[in-house]
């Protein structure tokens, strides 16, 4: 692909990993920005930007066909951090991108849009949101924010709905939410090419028998991951879930109990 992909957080776990895989399958126009430079070759196209400034989210948007939006604190933080960072900085990326005109913006959602269902719960692309923290509420605000800027704007979309992706599943919660770089690399080539997309979202998950997730939609779309977590034989609970009788329940584990003061029986 030679049109110009704007890979957001690049130098951050996984838009740093799509910044590298996106290059090995082809795309040769692509640029990354994050706060700092880390891990960036020199001769690959960098420019240092922080979303919360518009200005610079003007400029790095310049020229750019679809983003790649992975820049963002990736985990619990404070209301204030989330706000500015999340929120603030995602709303920048999808106004510069209208004014910029571009095309078409992958969002880097997450399973924690949805932490708060019970892991009894098969969940599909409709399943009502249920945020399990201020980082979860982030996401259902960019996942919202895409659906109104395809719809009112025509920004096509596609919000990938991330469980853990790593080299390789740790443990028995992994074995649900797993997604292997290779299969989060597809998911996110099929939201750039894909011809009839308006506004989807999908769950970043590899081909895990013990998912809690249909990801019908997605395999319309033409996804055809390669991994699964069946291959690994894990059956250890993470150090944090151990003793946590409550983050066993949610799919969003520890991100459910934390600071949790509300009513278990409640959350349905
Ligand atoms: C995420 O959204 C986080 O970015 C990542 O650090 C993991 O916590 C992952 O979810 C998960 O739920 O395993």
């Amino acid at each position: 692909m030679n049109k110009k992909v704007l890979v957001t957080g690049a130098s951050g776990h996984l838009g740093g990993m799509l910044f590298k895989a996106m290059a090995e399958i082809g795309y040769n126009n692509l640029l990354g920005t994050d706060i700092k430079r880390k891990f960036i070759n020199k001769n690959e196209k960098f420019i240092s930007a922080n979303l919360k400034n518009f200005k610079s989210t003007l400029k790095i948007t310049k020229g750019v066909y679809a983003i790649v939006h992975f820049g963002a604190i990736p985990i619990e933080d404070t209301k204030q951090n989330i706000l500015h960072n999340n929120i603030i900085g995602t709303y920048n990326l999808f106004e510069a991108a209208r004014i910029n005109k571009v095309k078409r913006i992958i969002f880097a959602s997450s399973n924690h849009a949805v932490g708060f269902h019970r892991r009894t719960t098969k969940l599909n692309e409709l399943s009502t949101q249920r945020p399990d923290s201020h980082y979860g509420l982030s996401k259902v605000f960019g996942e919202e924010l895409s659906r109104f800027y395809a719809d009112k704007f025509n920004i096509k979309s596609m919000c990938i709905r991330i469980g853990s992706c790593l080299k390789t599943p740790e443990d028995r919660r992994h074995v649900s939410t797993w997604i292997s770089y290779e299969d989060l690399t597809q998911l996110v080539d099929i939201g750039i090419k894909h011809k009839s997309i308006h506004h989807e979202i999908v769950y970043g998950v590899s081909k895990n028998k013990k998912s809690w997730w249909n990801n019908s939609k997605a395999y319309k779309l033409g996804y055809k991951p390669k991994d699964s977590a069946d291959r690994f034989n894990i059956n250890l609970l993470s150090k944090s879930e151990y003793k946590d009788k409550m983050a066993l329940l949610f799919q969003g584990g520890v991100f459910t109990s934390a600071n949790f003061k509300g009513n278990i029986k409640k959350i349905k």
